[in-house]
């Protein structure tokens, strides 16, 4: 995601350089900061493991194509709570708890209450479905995620029939999230989706990646993941689950409006005002490809969007 006023004729072949950057200083700081926590603190090495999951299933939504590098998923990434530099969430999360935390769903529902992550863990079947995540600014990636379909979690409070719409909010905490602090965007991040779309199987809670929980900069402890619009709907470190009548306005429509749409499928014949969508760089691969239509999940949701005008709903 970029701001309106940041300088951005060409995102692509400016993130590619930054790229190579950026991976190179993380190994020099991971392995300083290794050492410096065995020899000082042999206690917080342990604490600081990330937790890998047990008994995950397999989905046959997955992809099968090469999933992208650990440190490419973890170490280039958009979540503006951290900064806005795409190594800002990996350089400022690592101290980020996101024990404990629990989730707030309420609205038009008949069962409202609260969603605890431990809870979410334990008692709901874990997956592994590997996604392309596509951003907007025309780069994508292979990602192994860990989670739970969202349909699932949603039935438990009994959305009823007055719920068209679900809308999703990221915590606020200016000391946990430094970005906050400033007004890179509204705080609270938020988003929306109708329900239909929510309900949809494609559409997963994650929970982990790579067969672990997730990083920080991920957007520990869950975020959502739909694979067939660009990467800023998959809003992370969710605290609050609302279903409601109205269309929510989410937090890149509130900031460019005519950039930014409610539905945000990913649609390679609906250029962005400032670039074309025809093509993407994977990450890590030099040479652009094109990008499918919703993402390469035509046949299991364009159904969603029969007889509307994609131009005038992006
Ligand atoms: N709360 C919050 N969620 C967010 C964002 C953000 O800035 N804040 N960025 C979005 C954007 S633009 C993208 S592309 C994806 C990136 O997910 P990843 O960093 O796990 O690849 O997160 C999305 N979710
Ligand atoms: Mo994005």
């Amino acid at each position: 995601m970029l701001i309106r006023n940041s300088i951005a004729s060409d995102p692509k072949s400016f993130e590619i350089t930054s790229k190579s950057t950026y991976l190179n200083r993380r190994s020099f700081l991971q392995g300083g900061a290794a050492l410096a926590g065995a020899a000082l603190f042999p206690w917080s090495v342990s604490a600081a493991m990330p937790k890998k999951f047990k008994n995950l299933i397999k989905s046959p939504f997955s992809t099968d194509e090469p999933v992208n590098k650990y440190d490419e998923v973890t170490g280039y990434n958009n979540f503006y709570e951290f900064g806005t530099g795409k190594t800002d969430p990996m350089d400022n999360s690592a101290t980020f708890e996101s024990r404990p935390w629990s989730v707030t769903v309420d609205g038009l529902c008949d069962k409202p209450g609260q969603l605890d992550i431990e809870d979410l863990l334990s008692k709901f079947q874990q997956e592994e479905r590997i996604y392309r995540l596509r951003c907007v600014e025309a780069w994508s990636m292979v990602v192994p995620w860990v989670g739970v379909q969202l349909s699932s979690i949603l039935e438990k409070f009994e959305p009823n029939s007055k719920a068209k719409y679900v809308e999703f909010t990221t915590l606020v905490d200016k000391k946990r999230f430094p970005g906050q602090n400033y007004p890179i965007v509204p705080w609270p991040y938020t988003e929306g989706l109708r329900m239909d779309e929510a309900m949809h199987p494609l559409t997963l809670m994650a929970t982990g990646v790579f067969g672990e929980e997730l990083p920080p900069q991920n957007g520990a402890p869950l975020r959502l993941v739909v694979p067939w619009k660009y990467g800023f709907k998959s809003i992370k470190s969710i605290v609050r689950i609302r279903f409601t009548d109205q269309q929510p306005t989410s937090t890149w429509m509130q900031q460019a409006p005519n950039e930014y749409g409610f539905y945000a499928n990913v649609n390679p014949a609906v250029d962005h005002p400032r670039w074309s969508q025809a093509k993407e760089r994977r990450i890590g691969q030099f040479f652009r490809q094109p990008t499918l239509p919703f993402n390469g999940y035509a046949d299991e949701v364009a159904s969603l969007y029969k007889g509307m005008d994609l131009k005038a709903n992006f």
